[in-house]
């Protein structure tokens, strides 16, 4: 009998010392001490037992069963222990590591977008409002509005895209200048009239300088006695702000452009004897940047604006050649590739917007 019990009790033992989680110690402790299990069944003998035998078997059934007992609950403190343990690799988190980035702080701005964000401040500071207006614009906003006769060779130097006749025999186009959008502000505002016109214009173009969709900004004042010496002042301050320089020295052209007479192309000084760089208020090169004037006394009466009352001054330049040059970009066409690869490299962080108190692009 004896020997059964310790038969019994190496076999739970075992059991005890096998079980490899709760759940399979609860089977080991069901097997044995529930109900039905093997030391409950032994227990239940000894009522059936003589006196003598009990008092042998009793102490030696009870000894039994406080040592299964005890290793059930060694065993389940020490799975409880193993438990805790994995749980706690498993989740260990380690809080040196950098937060991962939004989706937002992912994303990079356009160069272009950029760039007239930084226009839009740099312009904004000097008190100027940002006016917008349609690509797709009439014959009469995109020329007649400002002084290109009808049959004049300055309409076929635009390269315009046409659209076909309407019902009205009216042909739409994709506006060469965003110069329309200040006919239409005229038309809509008493002056003062203090604004910049950044957007998309098209024209049949396109080479390694020259994509068909390309970007300008212009810019308009109007008022009883606005002139060239404001307007001269205006885009020195634009130039020294834009390329982030102390002082630059510029150089105004006569030229010719039918809505502004006279008319001035803009070039500032610069240094291109670094290769693959420009530096600007310094050096003995000059390079184009914009083109400017009075706007032509037909235009502001296009505008609804008497001339005799109203004067006016405007200016156009490129952004995408203006950009090119600030950011160091080789290839214009790479713009418009829509490869996120480029916009990796060459595109600003969402939240770095640009001010003059902050500094533009940095
Ligand atoms: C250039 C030259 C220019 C303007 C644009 C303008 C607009 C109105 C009236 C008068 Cl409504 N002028 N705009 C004036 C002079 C030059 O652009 O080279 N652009 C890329």
């Amino acid at each position: 009998m004896s020997n059964d019990l310790e038969t019994l009790e190496s076999g739970v033992v075992a059991d005890i010392a096998a079980a490899s989680d709760e759940a399979a110690l609860e089977n080991v402790r069901v097997a044995a001490l529930g109900k039905k299990g093997s030391i409950s069944e032994l227990l239940k003998t000894l009522g059936k037992m003589s006196a003598e035998e009990r008092q042998v078997q009793g102490p030696a059934i009870n000894g039994l069963k406080n040592r299964v007992t005890e290793a059930l609950a060694a065993r389940k403190a020490e799975l409880r222990q193993v438990a805790v343990a994995a749980r706690l690799a498993s989740e260990k988190l380690d809080v040196t590591l950098p937060v991962r980035q939004s989706p937002a702080e992912r994303g990079r701005i356009h160069p272009i977008s950029q760039v007239i964000d930084e226009i839009a401040a740099i312009f904004g500071d000097l008190g100027f409002s940002i006016a917008e207006g349609p690509d797709v614009e009439s014959d009469y906003y995109n020329f007649t509005a400002l002084n290109f006769p009808e049959g004049h060779p300055a309409r076929e130097m635009h390269d315009t895209f046409f659209f076909q006749p309407d019902e009205n025999g009216e042909r739409k186009l994709l506006r060469t200048h965003t110069s329309p959008v200040q006919i239409r502000t005229m038309e809509m505002q008493k002056p003062p009239i203090r604004i910049v016109i950044p957007g998309k214009t098209y024209r049949q173009d396109s080479d390694a300088t020259h994509s068909p969709m390309f970007h300008q900004v212009e810019g308009l004042v109007v008022d009883k006695s606005a002139n060239i010496g404001n307007l001269k002042w205006v885009l020195e301050e634009f130039c020294k702000a834009f390329f982030e320089v102390p002082s630059v020295t510029m150089r105004f052209r006569p030229s010719f452009f039918p809505f502004t007479e006279p008319s001035m192309e803009v070039d500032i000084q610069c240094d291109r004897s670094r290769p693959g760089e420009v530096r600007f208020g310094e050096g003995n090169d000059w390079m184009e940047i914009l083109g400017c004037g009075m706007v032509h006394p037909n235009v502001l009466r296009a505008g609804g604006l008497d001339p005799d009352e109203y004067q006016g001054f405007a200016w156009g330049m490129g952004i995408d050649r203006i950009a090119m040059l600030k950011y160091g970009m080789p290839d214009l066409r790479a713009f418009f590739d829509a490869d996120v690869r480029w916009l990796q490299h060459y595109g600003f962080r969402p939240l770095d917007m640009p001010t003059l108190f902050g500094g533009l692009s940095s």
